[in-house]
């Protein structure tokens, strides 16, 4: 039997919105477009214990929740915690399946140790905390359908395990509306029939029930009983560009402090590079000064690169020409028109070797970055 791995954000675009202003934390709170017409995206749990869900209109949810503050989203923003999330996890798991932007399965078959599962999926939930400042669900199954019905158990911070045994137990008394793969629309209709929760279902020959569902009928009694698909497909994830930023927490007109930021950028970038094995052919610096004017500056590279070294290098380079000594609030260092990384296996371990070799000198000298190899400087010319 496989162990699938659920995990879930909690309440993701809000908590996304209370990293940014903690006053927000406990309150009623939504995302959503506060205007005619518009939507709730998520919200705050103690939101829901006033009936407000995702995709209420924003008017109504103010009606149930007078104290509702709704806030309008920042996409970009939430993009950005999930690629970090996610691609931290994927280093650790690679047979991951990223199900949407809050959302992944991983077959832990063969990293999961068998009788102290709890305890390392609680391990690593808390890791993710600390690592992400991210709070999600978990849930551990034999198939994905149990493991996504065990990470929705229970939130904020959840960690269900959905055994073969505890399935009467956790699954079969909750409402048949909560059951993964039950629509808005079908969920009342079973209920007209008498199959009012997950058990029911579980447990129903009727023949009316069958001819409602059709031929999801055989496929949800048995995800009911405790089977499902437990296949995770490994995504092509294929970026573009990557970027990584820095906000300061006082405004900086320090050369040295921005040079380190840039340092540490770059180091973010290019091991993002390294794990998809691509490199870069453009780079680029986002400078944000204080009265929030954000610019941004690229250069082309007249060969792809990759590397820590090399990508701080060329953010420097566009750095030191473009910046005018204005205090900056947020720095950012990225890498454009990425490719696939060509370069033989002979050649990519004699960068390792030599780029490992500049990372020591560099680390015996007050400040790293200042050794590159020559054959980089050349090029640059
Ligand atoms: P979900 O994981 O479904 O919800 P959630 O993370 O907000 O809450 P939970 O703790 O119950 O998992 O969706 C992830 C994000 O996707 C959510 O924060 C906002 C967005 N979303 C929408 O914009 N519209 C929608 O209808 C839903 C369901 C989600
Ligand atoms: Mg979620
Ligand atoms: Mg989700």
């Amino acid at each position: 039997m496989k162990k699938i791995v659920h995990i879930d954000l909690n309440c993701f675009f809000v908590q996304a919105e209370t990293l940014k202003d903690s006053s927000l934390k406990n309150k009623c709170v939504a995302v959503g477009y506060d205007g005619r017409r518009g939507v709730i995206s998520t919200c705050s749990y103690p939101a829901r214990k006033f009936g407000v869900h995702s995709g209420m209109p924003v008017s109504e949810a103010k009606r149930i929740c007078p104290n509702l503050l709704v806030i309008p989203g920042h996409y970009q923003y939430y993009e950005n915690l999930s690629r970090n999330f996610f691609s931290f996890l994927k280093k650790k798991f690679p047979i991951l399946e990223q199900a949407s932007i809050d959302e992944c399965y991983i077959d832990m078959t063969d990293s999961l140790p068998t009788g102290n599962e709890y305890n390392y999926l609680f391990d690593l939930q808390m890791e993710l905390y600390r690592v992400t400042n991210l709070k999600c669900s978990i849930g551990l199954g034999s198939n994905k359908f149990l493991a996504k019905m065990g990470s929705d158990y229970k939130k904020p911070l959840g960690l269900t395990i959905m055994s073969q045994d505890n399935i009467p137990k956790l699954l079969w008394p909750l409402d048949i509306s909560k059951m993964y793969g039950v629509g808005k629309k079908t969920a009342p209709r079973l209920k007209d029939l008498g199959i009012n929760t997950i058990g029911d279902l579980a447990n129903c020959s009727d023949m009316k029930v069958r001819k409602t569902l059709g031929n999801l009928f055989d496929y949800l009694k048995s995800e009911a009983n405790g089977y499902g698909d437990d296949v995770v497909s490994i995504e092509a994830f294929d970026p573009k560009s990557i970027s990584a930023e820095r906000t300061f927490s006082e405004d900086s007109t320090s050369y040295d402090e921005l040079k380190s930021m840039i340092k540490s950028c770059s180091e973010d970038v290019a091991k993002e590079l390294d794990y998809y094995q691509k490199d870069a052919i453009s780079i680029v610096i986002k400078l944000r000064s204080s009265d929030f004017k954000t610019r941004s500056k690229r250069m082309s590279l007249e060969k792809p690169i990759n590397g820590s070294d090399q990508v701080f290098f060329n953010a420097m380079m566009i750095f030191d020409k473009f910046y005018k000594g204005e205090p900056i609030r947020l720095i950012g260092v990225g890498v454009e028109k990425v490719v696939e990384r060509i370069a033989s296996v002979k050649e990519n371990k004699e960068i390792k070797k030599e780029d490992t070799i500049i990372q020591e000198l560099n680390q015996d000298m007050s400040f790293g970055g200042k050794i590159f190899l020559a054959k980089d400087l050349k090029s640059k010319k």
